[in-house]
């Protein structure tokens, strides 16, 4: 039996994917479960005016009332940014409970590009991709993100993971399951709050014409159905001090193990962390990194779909 999902689109993103005009997705973990109350409104204001002006339409992703949205209202945006929203962080697996239990709840990078891509929408921008923890070994805290990637054709536009992860393992993932890696303008792979980490990247282009026609050849010439990840670093007037994120990442792990945080709640409790400890450092690098991507990602999509015509 063929369920059809009941997801809603908005009109204005429908015309433009009907139009084949340039789309992208967004997230709302990050706005529900990345950023605080008042500056998570602020971010996702600007998140659609960066897309807009650069010649896209934004789709804010989440699901509400046991149906997953696509493209947020202004109203949508301030119930998913209210303090008191309380919403659950959704991955990939948590969709089906949620819509049949009628819940609300934001979607991580996994969900939101499986919704994306459900809808039609091949590009998204997000802050930081989730990724293999450290301590995998023990722990298996292996981001649904990764999986998601390997099996949906979204381009992912992202500043790397978080340097909360094991990056090398990560990338090691992304190798075994075939996703593409790109460097944007760099040619080691980002680490979020920093420019670079001590990995490099695969592959690198240098502007969005270049990725897009790596997404294109990727589509149309590469058998399989994996995703493409496009790394661009935080702008660098937003980078965090080193010495600082280094401080802030000890305190944040042995947080995390004093107070046994596991699962879901780790990457919030580490990124709260960051943003009380630092007075607002890593969040002015936080807003600066995802809106740098959102421009990249429109880009890219505009690039995208004039290949098309
Ligand atoms: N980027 C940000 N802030 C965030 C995230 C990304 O700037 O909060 C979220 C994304 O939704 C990503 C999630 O999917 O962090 C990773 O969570 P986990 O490690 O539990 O899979
Ligand atoms: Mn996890």
């Amino acid at each position: 039996m063929m369920i059809a999902v009941t997801m809603r689109i908005a009109d204005e993103v429908a015309d433009a994917l009907a139009a084949q005009q340039a789309v992208v997705a967004l997230e709302s973990t990050l706005l529900a479960h990345g950023l605080p109350p008042g500056r998570n409104r602020e971010v996702a204001q600007r998140l659609e005016d960066t897309v807009r002006a650069a010649g896209a339409i934004p789709a804010t992703i989440a699901v509400l009332d046991g149906q997953p949205v696509v493209g947020l209202s202004a109203a949508e945006l301030d119930r998913v940014c209210a303090p008191d929203a309380d919403l659950v962080k959704l991955s990939r697996r948590d969709l089906a409970p949620a819509l049949a239990l009628g819940r609300s709840g934001a979607t991580t990078v996994a969900s939101t590009a499986a919704l994306a891509d459900a809808a039609g929408i091949g590009v998204f921008a997000t802050g930081g991709l989730g990724g293999v923890h450290r301590g995998a070994r023990l722990s298996w805290d292996v981001s649904a993100d990764l999986d998601v990637l390997a099996s949906t054709p979204v381009l992912v536009v992202c500043s790397g993971v978080k340097s909360v992860l094991d990056i090398g393992a990560t990338l090691e993932v992304l190798e075994t399951r075939s996703v593409p890696v790109l460097g944007y303008r760099t040619d080691a792979f980002p680490a979020f709050y920093l420019r670079e980490s001590e990995f490099e990247v695969p592959w690198r282009v240098d502007d969005a014409a270049q990725a897009a026609a790596v997404v294109a050849a990727h589509r149309a010439q590469v058998p399989g159905g994996s995703g493409v990840l496009l790394a661009n670093p935080v702008p660098v007037d937003h980078e965090m001090p080193r010495d600082l994120h280094d401080r802030l990442l000890e305190e944040g792990l042995a947080l995390l193990a004093e107070r046994q945080v596991h699962g879901k709640d780790v990457t919030p409790v580490l990124l709260e962390h960051f943003h009380t400890a630092s007075g607002g450092v890593s969040l002015d690098a936080n807003e600066a990194l995802v809106l740098s991507n959102a421009a990249l990602a429109a880009e890219t999509a505009v690039a995208l779909a004039g290949w098309r015509e």
